[in-house]
C-alpha cells in the first residue's frame, strides 16, 4: 500500500444487531457533493412539515426526489409519483446519491441495490422521530440505506415485534447505517435533536433513507 492508497478519512464497519451494519464516516468524502444536491431538491420540491393521519405535524422536514416519494397526510402514509404541492414528479436521484447507496449496500452484502426513493430529512432544534416501523414499500427483502449529515443525532432501534427495550446509537455526520434482513421491520425512531451549529450544515441534522418502494 502506498501513501496515496491511504484512506483520507477514518472508517469503521459495526454490526449494530443481526442485519443492520454502521458505516462510520462512509459518507464523508462525498458530504460536499451530497449537500448541494440536497439543496438542488429542495429548490424543486420544497422542505415541508407533513401531517400524519391521525392529525399531528411532524416535527421533522421532508422532501424526497427519485420515481416515488414517501409522504403522509390524512388519508394515509404512502408513495406518490407526484409532490402533492406542486403536481410535479419527484426530481430524480442525483447521481452522487446513487452512487453512495449503491456502495453502502454493497458494503453490507446486499449488491445490486437499485433505490427509487430518496426520502429526505431535516431536523431543527427539537425534531424527532417516535419509534416506528418502515413498511409501505413493497419487498422487505430489499434494504434500507440511511446517511446522517450535519448535526449529531441518536437512533433508537428495537425489536421487529414490538417498541420495547429499544437501544440507542449515536450516528454523526457522514454516518452510514443499512439495515436489512432481520432487522428491515425493527422499529426505530431518532431522539430530540439537540441544539447545535455543524459546520457543513449550520443547526440543522439532514438524513437521506434511500429505499426500493416499487
Ligand atoms: C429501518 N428516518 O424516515 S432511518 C424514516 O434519521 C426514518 O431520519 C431516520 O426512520 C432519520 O423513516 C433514518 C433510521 C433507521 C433506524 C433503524 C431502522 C431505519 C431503520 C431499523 C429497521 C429499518
Ligand atoms: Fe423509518
Amino acid at each position: 500500500m502506498t501513501h496515496s492508497d491511504l484512506p483520507l478519512w477514518p472508517e469503521t464497519r459495526v454490526e449494530i444487531r443481526e442485519g443492520a451494519v454502521l458505516l462510520r464516516g462512509f459518507a464523508l468524502s462525498v458530504a460536499d457533493e451530497l449537500l448541494p444536491g440536497i439543496r438542488e431538491v429542495a429548490s424543486v420540491a420544497e422542505f415541508r412539515n407533513m401531517v400524519t393521519p391521525g392529525g399531528h405535524v411532524m416535527s421533522v422536514a421532508m422532501t424526497n426526489c427519485g420515481r416515488l416519494g414517501w409522504v403522509t397526510d390524512s388519508k394515509g402514509y404512502r408513495y406518490t409519483t407526484e409532490d402533492p404541492s406542486t403536481g410535479k414528479r419527484w426530481p430524480e436521484i442525483p447521481e452522487a446519491f446513487e452512487k453512495l447507496a449503491r456502495e453502502a449496500a454493497d458494503a453490507a452484502g446486499f449488491s445490486g441495490f437499485a433505490p427509487d426513493a430518496c426520502l429526505i430529512n431535516r431536523y431543527a432544534v427539537g425534531a424527532r422521530m417516535t419509534l416506528h416501523q418502515d413498511r409501505n414499500e413493497q419487498d422487505f427483502g430489499q434494504p434500507i440505506v440511511s446517511v446522517s449529515l450535519g448535526l449529531p443525532a441518536t437512533f433508537q432501534f428495537g425489536e421487529v415485534e414490538n417498541r420495547r427495550g429499544a437501544q440507542n446509537v449515536a450516528v454523526r455526520h457522514g454516518d452510514v447505517v443499512v439495515w436489512g434482513g432481520t432487522a428491515r421491520l425493527a422499529y426505530h425512531g431518532v431522539l430530540a435533536l439537540k441544539a447545535g451549529v455543524h459546520e457543513a450544515t449550520g443547526e440543522y441534522r439532514f438524513n437521506l433513507t434511500f429505499r426500493r418502494a416499487g
